[in-house]
């Protein structure tokens, strides 16, 4: 899968060059390229945001570098082309799901204000939140995104990691414990020591629908 980032701030995706998502780089099952849309302006000072029509505070990014970014990476619109803003839908497990089927995906970063809406009307198949809080860019959410969606490539992840997890019947993950048996007085489960994995497998679907309750009721509706 490959995964275009078109940003003002290029630098601030070194992060994905580590742990997980660097070693489904180097083994050529991801590929993430990241675009500095400064690079696309037609303006001779290299400017890429403007004053808002209508006043107010900060500054909205242009769409013609927007536009023209967005074009130069994807000319056919081969790509699912990706806005990530908190007036989007809420990114939820399902859609990552959907998401990692996709050969190309193209994620745009807005930053100040926001982007110039015509080029979202004009280039954008989709707009997503990561959740309902506001950030100062769509940089770190475009992360999450590829995050998420990247443990979904086949190799990426051992599939044994990929079954239990949260979300994955509709509940919560169960506790994880590792040595040693006891730490400042606290000792793991009995049951988990015990190899019955009936019994585990019992303990931890108590866990999860408990965890559930608990924490999400919302998901168990
Ligand atoms: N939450 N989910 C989010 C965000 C910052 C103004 C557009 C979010 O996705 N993006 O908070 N983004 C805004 C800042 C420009 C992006």
């Amino acid at each position: 899968m490959k995964i275009t980032i078109l940003t003002l701030f290029p630098e601030m995706f070194s992060a994905l060059s580590a742990s997980i998502l660097g070693r489904a780089q180097r083994a050529g099952k991801l590929e993430i390229e990241v675009v500095d849309i400064r690079s696309y302006t037609e303006d001779k000072h290299l400017k890429c945001d403007d004053y808002p029509f209508g006043g107010g505070a900060g500054m909205v990014m242009m769409a013609q570098p927007v536009g023209s970014a967005i074009e130069g990476v994807d000319p056919g619109h081969g790509a699912r082309r990706i806005y990530l803003s908190p007036k989007g839908k809420t990114l939820r497990q399902e859609q990552v799901y959907s998401l990692c089927e996709e050969e190309h995906l193209v994620l745009l970063c807005g930053h100040y204000e926001g982007v110039d809406q015509r080029a979202i009307d004009l280039f954008i198949d989709e707009e997503i939140s990561i959740g309902d809080y506001v950030l100062t860019g769509g940089e770190l959410p475009a992360m999450v995104l590829v995050d998420c969606v990247a443990r979904y490539i086949d190799g990426v992840l051992s599939p044994e990691s990929l079954v239990d997890e949260s979300f994955s019947d509709g509940l919560l993950e169960y506790p994880q414990y590792t040595r040693p048996v006891e730490y400042r007085g606290l000792t793991v489960p009995e049951v988990l020591r015990s190899g019955n994995h009936a019994e585990i497998d019992k303990w931890r679907r108590e866990q999860a629908l408990e965890i559930t309750k608990k924490n999400r009721p919302d998901l168990l509706k």
